[in-house]
């Protein structure tokens, strides 16, 4: 059985990336890029007909044609760790249906709710040279994640009244894990960190792990 990863760190790639490095594992990692055409390639779209990164290969004997093929970045992290990780209370792997559902949630509604806003905060706060940047473009972008922020401030709040810092459980689950790789998109926007405390810091909690660290590391 063995693990592979495309994609760069530098992109959604980070997601699966992350998942693995936290939970030790070994894999391949393929450092694809998503500019120059390498996402275009016959070879590539074959994995992904989107000809987007991430993409996890998992070389399994028993599944048809002899391994799994997953993408979408999200289901990748997720696939990662239900299926590479352990179920001991311990690990970034749901251990209960409840956590299972906490990860499905968190990562569904932070797609659903606040990647595309969060990208746009991103680029053009930070990420795309100044003279490009529109600022009207990331307020009104941080005017509606000021919605989902709420929500998951709320969250942590009642999380923290139970003695938990964290989404799912008292400890780092991959729910975290996919909350956090988007919410972090929104880190430009002072206005959305200073009214969301909690989310801010448990984002910066979240990025403060070996397992990132060494994802982002893989170049
Ligand atoms: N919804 C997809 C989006 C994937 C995506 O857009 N990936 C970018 C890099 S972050 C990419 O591959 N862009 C290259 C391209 O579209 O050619 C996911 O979450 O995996």
């Amino acid at each position: 059985m063995s693990l592979t990863i495309y994609g760069i760190p530098a992109s959604r790639a980070i997601r699966p990336l992350w998942a693995a490095c936290e939970l030790g594992l070994s894999f391949r990692h393929v450092s694809l890029p998503y500019e120059g055409g390498a996402t275009r390639t016959a070879d590539f779209l074959a994995l992904n007909p989107n000809g987007h990164i991430p993409v996890v290969v998992d070389e399994r004997p028993e599944a048809p044609g002899g391994r799994v093929v997953v993408w979408e970045s999200m289901a990748c992290a997720l696939y990662v760790a239900r299926h590479h990780g352990v179920a001991d209370g311990r690990r970034i792997t749901p251990a209960t249906p409840a956590e299972d559902a906490e990860a499905l949630r968190w990562s569904f509604w932070v797609m659903a709710e606040a990647e595309a806003d969060a990208l746009t905060v991103l680029m053009h706060r930070m990420a795309m040279p100044e003279a490009r940047r529109k600022p009207e473009l990331a307020e009104a972008a941080e005017r509606r994640l000021a919605v989902p922020f709420r929500v998951i401030e709320q969250h942590l709040r009642e999380q923290a009244e139970r003695g938990h810092e964290y989404l799912a459980a008292e400890r780092f689950t991959v729910a975290d894990l996919c909350a956090a790789s988007v919410l972090n998109w929104a880190r430009p926007s002072k206005a959305l960190m200073q009214a969301h405390p909690l989310t801010h810091a448990w984002i910066l909690r979240c990025l403060d792990r070996d397992g990132y660290r060494a994802a982002r590391e893989l170049g």
